[in-house]
């Protein structure tokens, strides 16, 4: 820092957290220069000291002025900073000292909405807005992320090569990063990755606890059968983690690992705002509100411990409940791995209906095949599977749901009879399994033509005169509920 006249960067990045960090690195790795900012001026003498050391394409700044002084033009300044107030702070502090033309990108988890009034603001301004999803972690951050790119498209050009070059690539050699659409298209697609996300976890925990509490398996008996699933259909990054995850031994107890971590979970809030986006939108999700319920609940260990010694669940499997009547292969691992499949298949409908209503919403034209694909290397949800997804749109672009595709609705009406029978028993038991359940329901009310919704209809009239239609003929109609005798009459109403 201090004597960087004749460094000139490609790319300026402000803000050196665990994901600023390993972005500069797999950017220099891949040939860019970069120039560097830290509000906390340690952190960026610890990184260059540090990781960066020696890296002839890393540069540090002081302020920010000095930072954007060693741009070349037209500048390009990404902020992996804390969302919220922080990205708005950064960009006051960028905004008098860029020029019309340069392009800022936030790489952060910035909720959508913000993206796009703060492309607005800064577009009416004559600078040039990308709001970016970045997934994968420190080490996909470092090794290749998979990326979400949105906003500005004459701006993209500008910035294509360096993420393009950055990002993951899937198995089939093509990069995890494509341009997804205006403004807050790209944040929009990384929320809803990690609602995604949230429902992939919460599956495979309670898949893990059903072997635990039901099958009665040891955790070394859990561990192969993940790594076994892992090498199938299932294969994924989350089922990988979850057999290495159960191989750690505690060094303090010798105690397997997941035994001793505290059964609470943590939420930053991108599943809740996928679920509250679902809700806004009328997008039928249960099952990703359901993960982020399920995230609630564990969280409320205290009460938790207080009720199980008041509330009783069934009897354990020995006594003359309908529990007690299970036999002991009322379920079986096979059955838990197709339960699981299905469960899963059915949750990535809903995230990408979820995608759908939002893209005609706001007039993004989201390419959901595409969007698939970019999810195939270097991101949390990572899977074998998200190849079929693309392979479902390019055999149908207008396709209403995934689960219509012939592969997938194989899958499901494949798994059903044991999906049931894990749900089921793991109700008779008392175990819960709130997203396999509601998965499940999903499936049953997508595929029922008749749903008891006529009788809501009937209520809301009878309390609001909120009116409903009739099977037999068209409009909309009225009922005075409150008249005398058994017969009713439909008044047309409008
Ligand atoms: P954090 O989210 O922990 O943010 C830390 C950075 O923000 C530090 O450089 C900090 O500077 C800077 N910062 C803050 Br906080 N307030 C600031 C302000 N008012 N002005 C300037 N700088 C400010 O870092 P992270 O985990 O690397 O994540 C960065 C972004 O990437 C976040 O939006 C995160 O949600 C997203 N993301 C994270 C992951 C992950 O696995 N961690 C994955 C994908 C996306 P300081 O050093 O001076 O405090």
């Amino acid at each position: 820092m201090g004597t960087n006249e004749a460094f000139v960067a490609d790319i300026g990045l402000v803000g050196l957290g665990v994901m600023g960090q390993n972005l500069v690195l797999n950017m220099a790795r891949n040939g860019y220069k970069v120039a560097v900012y830290n509000r906390t001026k340690s952190v960026t003498r610890e990184f260059l000291d540090g990781p960066a050391k020696g890296a002839q394409e890393i540069a540090g700044a002081e302020t920010i002025e000095e930072l954007v002084s060693m741009l070349k033009p037209p500048r390009r300044v990404m902020l992996m900073v804390k969302a919220g107030a922080a990205v708005d702070a950064v960009i006051a502090q960028l905004k008098p000292v860029l020029s019309s033309g340069d392009i800022i990108i936030d790489g952060g988890n910035s909720f959508f909405e913000d993206t796009v009034r703060r492309a607005r603001e800064l577009e009416a301004e004559g600078l040039r807005y990308l709001g970016v999803g970045v997934s994968g972690g420190e080490e996909g951050a470092l090794k290749g992320p998979s990326i979400m790119p949105g906003g500005s498209e004459d701006a993209w050009a500008y910035v294509s090569s360096v993420f393009t070059d950055i990002a993951a690539k899937a198995p089939s050699g093509e990069p995890c990063c494509a341009y997804l659409g205006p403004d807050g298209a790209g944040h929009y697609v990384k929320m809803v990755h990690n609602g995604i996300e949230y429902v992939d976890m919460q599956l495979i925990a309670e898949t893990y606890f059903v072997m635990r509490e039901m099958l009665g398996m040891s955790v070394a008996e859990m561990q192969r059968a993940f790594e076994e699933w892992n090498r199938g259909e299932l294969n994924s990054y989350l089922i990988e983690i979850t057999a290495d995850i159960l191989r750690k031994i505690d060094a303090d107890t010798g105690k397997p690992m997941v035994d001793v971590i505290l059964d609470r979970a943590g939420q930053k809030g991108t599943g809740k705002w996928t679920a509250q986006e679902a809700l806004e939108l009328g997008a039928a999700a249960p099952t990703m509100a359901e993960a982020v319920f399920a995230r609630s609940l564990s969280a409320m260990k205290a009460e938790r411990c207080g009720a199980a010694a008041k509330l009783p669940g069934p009897d354990a499997g020995d006594g003359d409940g309908e529990a007690g009547r299970l036999g002991p292969d009322a379920v079986t691992l096979d059955d838990l791995r197709k339960a699981l499949y299905a469960a899963k298949v059915c949750a990535y409908a809903q995230g990408f209906e979820v995608l759908r209503l939002a893209s005609e919403e706001y007039g993004w034209g989201l390419d959901l095949g595409a969007i698939a694909l970019l999810w195939r290397g270097g991101c949390i949800i990572r899977a074998q599977f998200l190849e079929r997804i693309t392979e479902a749109y390019a055999r149908q672009a207008d396709l209403a749901n995934l689960i219509l595709d012939p592969y997938f609705r194989d899958v499901v009406t494949g798994g059903q009879e044991a999906w049931r029978r894990v749900v089921a028993a793991a109700a008779l038991r008392g175990v819960p399994v709130p997203a396999l359940s509601s998965s499940l329901a999903y499936y049953d009310s997508y595929h029922r033509c008749e749903l008891p919704a006529n009788l809501i209809q009937a209520q809301r009239d009878y309390f609001g005169a909120h009116t409903y239609e009739r099977v037999d003929r068209p409009g909309w109609f009225h009922t005075e509920w409150l008249a005398d005798g058994a017969e009713a009459r439909s008044v047309p109403v409008g």
